[in-house]
């Protein structure tokens, strides 16, 4: 798999201010490019994503495109160990995945799967690459410890990686919360030790795509929204009314972190076009409830 060309100024800096639908294709969220030598100006910004008080970042240089690049061909190898989504494989299983298994009586199946899915990505980068990002958002954290919680020793998974593959549509507009409320058995021991509601949610972008696959993030709160399409199923749902939706374009470079409210803020992943896949590592993360630590699961 061939890692693209740099892909830098695709960002919506720059963009025309509409569309032909005569509508701002950019907004004025709240929203800060960074590099990661710049994070540690902005060290309450994590507290004020989770306020609501900004929308979200992007920081640069978390990981080098000669980085995304080994990763990448690594990983390519172990396609029989990928988990089908809608829009393409992914390494490593979401917790919500295990509500979904009849068979399973606890979590130590999804504690098993992420001890191999780390085990892979530490192949593949050659360090943890939840350490990066864990090291580019600290100076942003204030006096929390941003880490990955275990549950007896267990730990979860920070983040998987995900091929979205052109022509599957992406991922269909939704908001953290639709999913994060709804509470069952699966995330019981999370919510103990972690604020779901209104989590971040966070990626790496490994390889963007040729066109399109821009992260959509819309002016649309989880709590003053309903979509056409309210039912999540198993091809996601029906989104096009969002389509002419003013929307921030987010769509950096190889080794660009995002973060923002995935929680509370609707988004999603335009259509990918051309040859090649979208490949992310990400995942979600909130504060710890006893107000220590900031914590990533997926
Ligand atoms: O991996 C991505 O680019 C999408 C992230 C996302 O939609 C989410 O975390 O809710």
């Amino acid at each position: 798999m061939r890692l693209i060309d740099n892909l830098r100024n695709r960002s919506d800096r720059g963009r025309p201010a509409t569309t032909g639908h005569d509508r701002p294709a950019s907004l004025p969220l709240r929203w800060a490019d960074l590099s990661v030598d710049t994070c540690a100006d902005h060290p309450t910004m994590l507290a004020d994503i989770a306020a609501r008080r900004f929308d979200g970042i992007t920081v640069s240089g978390v990981y080098s495109a000669e980085e995304c690049d080994h990763a990448i061909a690594t990983m390519a190898q172990h396609t029989d160990e990928m988990t089908p989504a809608t829009f393409g494989p992914m390494l490593g299983t979401p917790l919500a995945e295990l509500g979904r298994n009849p068979d399973a009586t606890d979590r130590s199946s999804y504690y098993d799967q992420a001890d191999r899915a780390r085990a892979r990505q530490i192949e593949a980068f050659g360090f943890d690459p939840f350490e990066r990002v864990a090291a580019a958002l600290q100076p942003m954290a204030g006096e929390l410890t941003v880490t990955t919680p275990t549950e007896d020793g267990r730990r979860y998974q920070s983040g998987n990686v995900r091929w979205m593959e052109p022509g599957r549509g992406g991922l269909k507009a939704h908001v953290g919360n639709e999913f994060a409320l709804q509470g069952d058995w699966t995330t019981a021991h999370l919510r103990e030790v972690t604020q779901i509601r209104d989590h971040y949610s966070w990626f790496v972008v490994l390889q963007p795509p040729e066109e399109g696959g821009a992260l959509s993030v819309f002016d649309l709160l989880y709590e003053s929204h309903r979509p056409a399409d309210p039912t999540w199923g198993a091809t996601g749902r029906n989104d096009a009314d969002f389509d002419d939706l003013p929307a921030r374009k987010v769509a950096p470079e190889a080794g660009t972190l995002v973060c923002f409210g995935g929680g509370w803020r609707w988004h999603r992943v335009d259509k990918i076009e051309g040859s090649r896949p979208r490949v992310t590592f990400g995942g979600f993360a909130g504060p710890s409830t006893d107000g220590t630590t900031i914590n990533a699961w997926f």
